[in-house]
């Protein structure tokens, strides 16, 4: 299929003139064309059909490819300021130099595949068209996944449409005749994921593994989106959108960001332990958020399938999660077991015999996990079952709450309240997670990670601060509450403090209802905070003495991160907005 749409057909012919691709191939999004590409996947043993899962195939990556690489990762503005001093910047005209030698002859003995898609359900005023050209038959079929690909993409794109270029290639070609490897890819240092956001431009070169190869989701939806979002007036938030509804039947919808893992995806699919409460989700990583014709911010989530975390997803941590991942599903660096299922750490026991994620025999006395800690389920979004009715409302969902937070074993509270809008963007500003084995850096590392952003944020992340109080300022009485969650804090012999999971929603409830007035809150230096008797904790045999070590403010602990806040400010200079600076002052003086 090809469209009659001269930009991008020129595109196309430039892009196979440089890399040289055997052959092209115009995607349709259809299941006929999925199963095509899984059944020659299958066939040259790349991919496994799974005996106990209808229509799902696991795929083992390269063990040098498992996750995104942040070092590899580039926002290339003209002005290196304009990207900020979280951003690794190269000038667009050299980093394009780099690549483009790179990207010579790189799809040779490969099928160039041209993805339209469509981030957003396609009738949604808040969607946006991108065109991914890629040599991973793994990376079309999860964009048929994760994206809306097909004919009613290519009828919206029409002859002149706007679209966003996304080029793709693992940086892997073969020679005639040469076997090829299951998981080609191109060594770390010849690793590019680059955007260039004054021209709507991604380039990624060397990496087949999720976000730096499936481009619609951090690329576009965020680094890009976030760009385009800051000149046009709209929000691209790391945020999952969640519907709560309440016995009386009355809706609340609420937008969080969390660093990676924090659990993002099992509050995005909560089950509530409170009677008459309904969650419903209607995404798990990405929203974008817009102004409607009331006023008010309504959010979509551009994605339409979910590429979770699979270690720690179990029938306890997230039941929606495993009954969504049922069928259908792609799955990725997971342990395979020997009556053709999938495994992985967390999941519930272990099989006494398991293939692991590099290939090779595994028993549970194995020196390493079956599964990498980054191994991905990639699945439909409406196999969930706790999807939200008005999850693809082309006009999205109204936003009631903000929430950020973080994994802190100390220092912060359970929950928290902001005392207005600057001081929820100050607590966005500040956000902080401290480190696990599943994410980067040494365990247990305090990593400052601004609205969940810092990997995301696609220019200065100063002017990103300065963005939000602009919204908040043209929200106005709409703008949402926001508060500050954490759910890690353990007691000082290390001990859990808090149920988590299901049990959160005593928390979100607390939330609803701080916004209905109907609910108390004490000023504390750092924010209001649930008074005695405020959190609902019926059935919850939770000791009083946990709860008050849970919502206890250690005011020196408190100095020491006004410290490594002041430190974390120092790196934006003359460009951190003076409501921010104002803020941590308001915060110093509270705390005496
Ligand atoms: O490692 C990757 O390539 C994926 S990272 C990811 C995937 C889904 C949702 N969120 C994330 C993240 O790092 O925030
Ligand atoms: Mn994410």
């Amino acid at each position: 299929m090809t469209l009659q749409h001269a930009k991008l057909n020129g595109w196309v012919k430039e892009v196979a003139g440089l890399c040289r691709p055997d052959s092209i191939h115009w995607c349709d999004g259809s299941r006929e064309e999925y199963d095509r590409l899984m059944k020659r996947m299958v066939e040259s043993g790349v991919a496994t059909p799974l005996q106990k899962r209808p229509h799902s195939f696991l795929f083992r990556s390269e063990p040098g490819d498992v996750a995104r690489i942040e070092s590899r990762t580039y926002i290339s503005t003209a002005n290196r300021d304009d990207a900020g001093p979280t951003n690794n910047w190269v000038a667009p005209e050299e980093l394009k130099a780099t690549m483009k030698s790179l990207y010579a002859g790189c799809m040779k003995g490969r099928t160039l595949f041209v993805i339209p898609f469509s981030m957003g359900a396609v009738d949604s005023p808040i969607a946006k068209i991108g065109v991914e050209l890629t040599d991973s038959p793994y990376v079309v079929c999860n964009m048929h996944i994760m994206t809306r690909v097909g004919t009613t993409v290519m009828e919206k794109l029409g002859a002149d449409g706007e679209f966003i270029p996304c080029l793709h290639s693992i940086g892997a070609p073969v020679a005639p005749g040469q076997k090829d490897a299951s998981w080609p890819c191109a060594p770390l240092d010849q690793k590019y994921i680059s955007h260039f956001p004054e021209e709507n431009l991604i380039w990624s070169y060397g990496s087949g593994y999720g976000g730096n190869a499936l481009l619609g989701k951090k690329c576009l939806a965020l680094r890009i989106a976030s760009a385009m979002a800051k000149r046009e007036g709209w929000m691209a938030e790391h945020m999952l959108i969640l519907r709560l509804t309440n016995p009386a039947g009355k809706q609340y919808h609420l937008a969080a960001a969390f660093p990676s893992a924090c659990g993002k995806t099992n509050l995005a699919m909560l089950t509530p332990t409170l009677p008459g409460w309904k969650c419903e989700c209607v995404g798990d990583d990405i929203a974008w958020i817009k102004i409607g014709p009331d006023g008010r911010p309504y959010a979509i989530n551009p994605e339409c399938g979910f590429f979770g975390v699979a270690p720690g997803t179990s029938y306890d941590s997230n039941p929606a999660a495993m009954d969504t991942v049922k069928e259908n599903t792609i799955f990725t660096n997971c342990a395979l077991t020997d009556d053709g299922d999938i495994w992985w750490e967390g999941m519930g026991p272990a099989p006494n015999h398991a293939i692991d994620w590099k290939g090779r025999d595994w028993t549970p006395d194995a020196k390493e996990p079956a599964a990498h800690a980054n191994a991905r389920f990639t699945v439909p979004a409406r196999q969930c079952p706790v999807i939200c009715p008005d999850w693809e409302k082309p006009q999205g969902v109204p936003i009631d709450i903000f929430v950020f937070g973080g994994r802190r074993t100390s220092v912060m509270p359970l929950v928290h309240e902001a005392y207005s809008w600057d001081h929820g963007v100050f607590m966005g500003a500040t956000a902080s997670s401290e480190t696990t084995a599943a994410n980067i850096g040494a365990v247990g590392n305090l990593r400052r990670d601004p609205f969940a952003m810092q990997p995301f944020c696609g220019y200065n992340m100063a002017d990103y601060f300065g963005h939000w109080l602009a919204m908040g300022d043209r929200f106005g009485k709409h703008a949402p509450r926001i508060f500050y969650v954490n759910w890690f804090r353990k007691s000082p012999e290390g001990k859990w403090l808090w149920p988590g999971f299901g049990d959160n929603i005593r928390v979100l409830k607390w939330m609803c209802e701080r916004i209905d007035g109907t609910v108390g809150a004490v000023e504390t230096p750092i924010g209001l905070m649930p008074k005695e008797g405020d959190l609902d904790l019926t059935g919850l045999a939770i000791p009083d003495a946990d709860l008050k070590e849970l919502l206890r403010i250690d005011a020196d602990a408190w100095k020491a991160e006004i410290s490594d806040i002041e430190r974390h400010f120092g790196q934006f200079g003359d460009r951190l907005p003076a409501r921010i600076r104002r803020q941590l002052d308001d915060l110093r003086k509270r705390l005496g």
